[in-house]
Parts: structure tokens; sequence; C-alpha cells
């Protein structure tokens, strides 16, 4: 492991010069003035006049940022609520792209989690449960297809663990699928799990299951090989009709009895157990897996190549053409079913929702993230009026190649709420909530638009130290309140007094439409 002092070392600081960085401000002292070198050295052409430091060290930077923000507060785009956020347990705060050591782009993934009932009276490995309501909970991206559920997939080598949550009841998964839950208010304790039992998958292998939606009576627990640790909770509900994987795995325990005794699997538990029609994919018919393992020869569980042959031929044109055959929505295309009986499921208590990263997530600090519901500040990228504002202002805009155009707007397809407050950190403190700071990435949305004044306000001193050559008019005081006493002076002072110059190279750089924006006090982020 590599310690960030033998980091400091290695640029040739001393281990009395590397003490005084446990001092936040001394970075923004120290590695300016040599960055600035460097790039001298390498002739690099720059406008130094223009440099300036991004954090509240900064009075002039900091009153745009602020500025910035209570606009779109007053504009009420930004909201304040329990969101789903990628976070980080060891910082107790979000992580955000830039705080990632992997993960890069990588956002919440929600599941649906099928409550799988162990049927009473428990099993002897779960005896000590006895009086609870005990659930294998199964992660499932397919609620629609819980008709044709046959068993419960479980890998004999996986820990699971089995935790109370709010209700009373208790769950069985993975301990990092318990403490995403516990960071989404599953327990009773926010981000804690209270571990009942430490369970092997072999341990849990033959018990009876009631399952919601499916027309087996009791379904049981078989063994897995290809379930993975670090996706869903590690317990994979099974679909034989409709998912390949499911089909190759149910037929290897069918067909292998020494695969059966040696997990201590009764014949009953598997022999009657066949695929149920439930989809009809037209052009595959209504048992798309069967269909789909037989063309392609795939010859066990582990056979990863046709198995991925067979899924990429029944998933896409399952979710696009599949129409549903049982159950009050049958009749249903299954893009439209699948909301609906997530919802029913939800409704009646089979079901609850469940987030975590879509891919594994770990922090500069090394730790492994989760999905967390926090209180934050976060911007409503996702309000459809915003949206449409900001294709219209496209519209205008004329970007050199189409690609440009076209990837504003995919983006603006996804974009949705992005949290935009931390809790430590450098940057700028939230004008109107002065607890949180604002988000780094959050801040330099339209962060480039100040590279057209910062000359006239600063002149070059980095943190804005002396006044530029407009005076000091914008400058914050000690309490942080600019001159004017009001937060939105400072960009009005900017944007008068500046106007002349900034439009020039706003012209320059090709960014006219965005300067209107600003003045307009819109969102710019999505031109950016
Ligand atoms: C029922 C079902 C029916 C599923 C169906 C698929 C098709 P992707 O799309 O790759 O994310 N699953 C869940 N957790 C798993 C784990 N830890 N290891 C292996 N497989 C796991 O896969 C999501 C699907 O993979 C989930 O949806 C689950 O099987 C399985 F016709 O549930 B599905």
């Amino acid at each position: 492991m590599t310690y960030q002092w033998d980091i400091m070392r290695s640029l040739g600081i001393n281990d009395h010069d590397i003490r005084k960085f446990t001092d936040p401000q001394h970075w923004l002292e120290y590695f300016p003035p040599l960055a600035k070198e460097d790039l001298k050295s390498l002739g690099v052409r720059v406008d130094w006049r223009r440099s300036f430091i991004t954090t509240d060290a900064n009075p002039y930077y900091d009153s745009f940022v602020r500025w910035q923000f209570t606009k779109l507060k007053e504009r009420k785009k930004i909201k304040f609520g329990k969101r789903h956020t990628i976070f980080s347990p060891l910082e107790g705060q979000p992580s955000m792209d830039h705080d990632r050591a992997t993960g890069e782009g990588v956002g919440p993934q929600e599941y649906t989690l099928i409550k799988m009932k162990v049927v009473e009276p428990l099993p002897k490995s779960l005896s000590s449960l006895a009086g609870h309501l005990v659930f294998l909970v199964a992660a499932t991206l397919r609620p629609e297809t819980m008709y044709g559920q046959t068993n419960c997939w479980l890998h004999p080598d996986i820990n699971y663990i089995a935790f109370p949550v709010k209700t009373g009841e208790v769950f069985i998964s993975t301990t990092r699928a318990a403490l995403n839950m516990a960071y989404q208010d599953f327990t009773s304790e926010y981000g804690k799990t209270q571990v009942l039992l430490h369970l092997k998958g072999e341990e849990l292998m033959g018990v009876a299951l009631k399952a919601p939606l499916t027309s087996y009576d009791v379904i049981y627990t078989l063994p897995m090989l290809t379930i993975k640790e670090d996706k869903g909770t590690g317990v994979v509900t099974s679909v034989p009709s409709d998912a390949p994987d499911d089909y190759a795995a149910l037929r290897d325990v069918q067909k292998k009895k020494a695969l059966r005794d040696k997990f201590g699997i009764t014949n009953e538990m598997v022999l009657p157990y066949k695929p149920v029609p439930i989809i009809d994919i037209p052009g595959i018919g209504n048992l798309s897996a069967v269909t789909a393992c037989d063309q392609f020869k795939v010859s066990s569980q582990n056979d990863k190549s046709q198995l991925e042959k067979a899924k990429e031929m029944t998933y896409l044109k399952g979710f696009y053409e599949g129409v549903l055959l049982v159950g009050p929505h049958s009749g249903k295309k299954v893009q439209e079913a699948k909301k609906l009986i997530q919802g029913d499921m939800v409704a009646s208590g089979e079901a609850v929702l469940y987030q975590e990263p879509e891919r594994s997530v770990t922090t500069r600090s090394g730790d492994q993230c989760v999905v967390a519901l926090t209180n934050q500040w976060y911007l409503d990228y996702g309000e459809p009026g915003w949206k449409e504002t900001v294709r219209n202002v496209l519209k205008g805009v004329r970007t050199y190649a189409e690609e440009v155009n076209n990837n504003f707007l995919t983006t603006l397809d996804w974009l949705h709420e992005h949290a935009c407050s931390r809790v430590f950190g450098l940057g700028t403190l939230i004008p109107w909530d002065p607890k949180f700071m604002i988000e780094s990435l959050s801040d330099s949305t339209i962060y480039m638009s100040y590279y057209t004044v910062a000359y006239l306000l600063q002149g070059g001193v980095v943190n804005g130290s002396t006044p530029g050559p407009l005076g000091n008019t914008s400058r914050a005081d000690d309490s942080g309140h600019t001159k004017c006493g009001d937060t939105h002076q400072p960009c009005l002072v900017l944007l008068d007094c500046g106007i002349a110059t900034s439009l020039t190279h706003f012209d320059l750089l090709q960014m006219r439409a965005l300067f209107t924006a600003i003045v307009k006090g819109d969102l710019i982020i999505m031109l950016m």
C-alpha cells in the first residue's frame, strides 16, 4: 500500500514540510505556483491573469458560485430530501466521480427483491430463528417473470447472513447486500445490520419456500455454481422458461443425481418442476429459454459462450416484443407489465425495492461504496420542463460536429437528480444551509464562464487577496457576504462591468449561447 506520505516524499518534499499539508489550505498555496512553473517549462502558452482558486479561499469565485446556487434555488431547481446515492460508509458521505478510485460514472441500479418465505417449521440450520418470519430475498430485474418461478438458487460456497429488518421479519442475503439495505432504511439502525446467523450456502440447500405469484405451492433452494457474490443478494430466483441460465442449471440438477446427493436434495425438490409458459415472444415461442438453449446446444450452466448467445437471443426481444400470458396483466407487453407487476408485489408486501451500485465503486480511500438513502440537496436535472428549456437552447447552438450535439441530447435523456451537497471537503458552502458544502462537480458546471472575467476581478492573484483592475466591489467580506449585501450582486457586477470584454471572449470560444443562458440565470450544465 502506498501512503500519501510516500507520494509526497517521492515529489521531493521533506518530512518537515509534508506535515504542513494537514492544513488543506496549504495545498492551495503550495501547488499552484509549481504547476505554473512546470507548464511554463513545457512551453504552454497560458493567459495566467485568468488563474484562480475554486474554493472559498478565493472570495470572488466563492461569491460567483454562491450566486449561481442561489439563483438555482430561487428557480426551484435545487431540492432537499432523501435520495439514493452512491455512498461511502467509511467517509460517511456521497461519493462522486472524482472521489472514486474505481467506478467512475457508475450509478445506482434498482432491483426488485422478491421475498421468498421459508416454510415453517424452519429447517435445522435456521431453527434459532423460530418465531420469526424468515425470507430469502432474491434480487431480480424481471419481476414480471415471477409467475414462472420453479426454485431458488444459492451458491453453496457463498456466505450469507440472517438479519432483522424494521418490519420484524428476518432477511437472508450476502453481507454486502445487507449493508446496502441498512443504508436504505431497511434496518432499525441506519447503516447497521444485526447479524443473527452466519450461514454458508450449502447449509441452506433444500429449504422449502413460498414465493409470490408462482403456480407451484412450494419451491426449494438448489445449488447454482455461477452465482456472483458481488451482485444482488446472492439469492437468485429461478425462471427456467425465460432465463437460459436458470434452465441450464435446473437441467443440471435434474440430470445429475450425484449433484443432488452432494447437497441433500431429494427428487421431489427437483424432478416435478418444469418450465412454465408465462411470456410469448413472437418468433421464439412461450418457453424462450428452453428454445434458445436447445438451439445453441447449451451443455450446462458453465457453458458460458453458448449461454451468452441464448441470452442475447431472448432478452432484448423478450423485453420489446414479449407478451404476458398469465395473471391480471395477461395480454400486456412485458415492457408495460414489468412496472405494474412490480408495483403490485411491493404494495402487497411480497417484494421490496432495493438498489446497489451497478458495478463496484471504490473510493480513493479504498472504501467499497454502497447505495444509501441520504438527506441531501440535489439538482433536479430530471425535471421535464427544465430539460425542454435546455433542448430549446441547444437548437440554437452550432456544434462543430453533429456528434457533439447528439451527445448533449443523449445526456439530457438520462440526466436525473444529482446530489450537489457534501459534508466535508474544499469548496463553497451552500449559502442557505452552510453545514453542507457544494459538491465540487456541481459547482464546476458554469465555472468556465468565470475565466472570461477572472482577470478583471483578480488580475492573476489566484486567491483574490488583492483587488484586480475592476476594484474590489465584488469581494465578499469576512462574514461571507458581499459588500453589497446581496448574494446576486457579484455576478451582476461581474456581468455589468465585464460584459463588453466577456462577450468578445465568449464569441472567441463560440460559447455565445452559453453566455445568453448565464445572463438569464438558466441551466447551463448540459451545454458544457
Ligand atoms: C429472474 C429472472 C428471469 C432473471 C429472467 C433473469 C431473466 P443482469 O441482467 O445480468 O444484471 N441474478 C441476480 N443476482 C445474481 C447473482 N448474484 N449472480 C448471478 N445471477 C444473478 O442479471 C440480472 C438477473 O441475474 C436477475 O434477474 C437474476 O435473474 C440474476 F427471465 O431474476 B433474474
